[in-house]
């Protein structure tokens, strides 16, 4: 493979994907071991063929690998290493900034409830996000803009986005959706959570009702933090029907089956 993209030349978001996927040798989702140390030395060897330094984010990353080769990478930190042409993982950080923003566009793009994204709700939430960023694009580049995101974050392969996939496009700290990965519970289970936390049986949860939910999870689950507690009322709020939570959208977060 030309090491073109190595030296700083503009790359595709599907030539991105290609990179990815020729260091990540044994396909598991990272560069990490022997892989991550052949990067790092092609990396370092194509910036110096060029004569270029690495780049405040490449040096940062090296040194971190130095200090702890343990390191893995994952494809949005190779976002951050490789410029893209259009580099979507710091594009739609840009536009959506915390959990909350997220939920709020799941909610918005899931036009048919189905608690998933399917590919042409996933083509209107990259149009509006490239409208929004004052991107030119034709439908052509839209296309396969939807077809390189369903590659990457489609990790099931089931032709749809669940919150849990697409949550990896997250910057880590606000990233509290993959801590509820561990929370989920069955069917039999969450519907009798939801039941009990209804307390006054309207059939939804209301604020109230999700904080007192969120606090006794907090003491029960180590993995969620009792500090974080209005961030993640807020950003499950954000799925809310105006504070309405129904059993379909708490289930987005806490059911690990299909209702
Ligand atoms: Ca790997
Ligand atoms: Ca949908
Ligand atoms: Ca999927
Ligand atoms: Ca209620």
């Amino acid at each position: 493979m030309a090491n073109a993209y190595l030296q700083g030349a503009e790359i595709s978001a599907s030539q991105f994907l290609e990179i990815f996927h020729h260091y990540d040798k044994d396909g598991n989702g990272y560069i990490e071991g022997k892989e991550l140390q052949n990067f790092i030395k092609e990396l370092q060897h194509a910036r110096k063929q060029a004569g270029l330094e690495l780049t405040d984010q490449m040096r940062a990353f090296v040194e971190e690998y130095e200090k702890n080769d343990d390191v893995k990478m994952d494809i949005t930190e190779l976002a951050k290493i490789l410029p893209t042409e259009e580099n979507f993982f710091l594009f739609f950080r840009q536009q959506v900034k915390s959990c909350a923003e997220f939920m709020e566009a799941w909610r918005k793009y899931d036009a048919d409830h189905s608690g998933y994204i399917e590919s042409d709700e996933l083509k209107n939430f990259l149009s509006d996000l490239l409208q929004r960023a004052k991107k030119t694009y034709d439908e052509q580049k839209l296309q396969d803009y939807t077809a390189t995101m369903f590659k990457i974050f489609d990790s099931n392969n089931d032709g749809k986005l669940c919150l849990a996939e697409m949550a990896r496009l997250l910057p880590e700290q606000e990233n509290f959706l993959l801590k509820f990965q561990g929370v989920k519970m069955d069917t039999k289970e969450f519907n009798k959570i939801f039941d009990l936390y209804d307390k006054d049986r309207s059939g939804y949860v209301d604020e109230n009702e999700l904080e007192a939910l969120l606090k006794d999870l907090c003491k029960i689950k180590k993995v969620l933090e009792i500090s974080n507690l209005s961030t993640y009322k807020n950003a499950i709020m954000a799925l809310s029907d105006g504070g309405k939570l129904y059993r379909a959208e708490l289930a987005l977060v806490l059911c690990a089956e299909e209702l």
